[in-house]
């Protein structure tokens, strides 16, 4: 089943933030497979981002990253990706749809509270850049069928 890595940054976990966002993926029946709480090195920041390395906003991006613990987590689901990138709204939170992660937590347009695979690709790469194979949890959610089955 595919899956997401998604980040709650330095300013979600310093702003106390973490519970309400993680209740957004729960409240959509998206299941956690994988979380931890870990302060990013530089040398992960600049793996993790290096598709921006050269934008202008790069060293402020991993020196945010590596400020202050932030928690990781991997969801699983069919249509994990787009679905959490929804649930997250645009890139900065003065733009983002109010109702999104984004839109209802913050304005800022340098701390952005999360991050979220954007593609396959991506999602495969980030969650082995952050996670071993063995600190993830296969198991089944009791109620899967209710929340993502077909009524065939
Ligand atoms: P997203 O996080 O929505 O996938 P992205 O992948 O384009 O956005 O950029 C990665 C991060 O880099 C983003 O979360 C915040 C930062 N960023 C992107 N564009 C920026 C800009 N123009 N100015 C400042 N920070 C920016
Ligand atoms: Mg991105």
């Amino acid at each position: 089943m595919e899956k997401s890595l998604i980040i709650l940054k330095p300013d979600a976990v310093q702003r106390q933030l973490a519970g309400k966002i993680i209740s957004r993926f729960e409240e959509k029946g998206i299941q956690i497979v994988g979380c931890k709480l870990m302060k990013i090195t530089m040398d992960l920041a600049s793996e993790h981002y290096a598709p921006h390395k050269g934008k202008p906003f790069y060293e402020g991006l991993v020196n945010y990253m590596t400020s202050s613990p932030v928690i990781v987590l991997v969801l699983q689901a069919n249509g994990v990706i787009a679905m959490a990138r929804k649930l997250m709204g645009a890139t900065f939170g003065c733009d983002a749809e109010p109702g999104t992660i984004r839109g209802d937590f913050g304005g800022s347009k340098g701390f952005n509270l999360i991050h979220g695979s954007d593609s396959p690709e991506a999602a495969e790469k980030e969650v082995s850049l952050f996670f071993k194979p063995e600190e993830l949890v296969d198991y089944t959610l009791t109620n899967e069928h209710w929340l993502f089955g077909d009524n065939d």
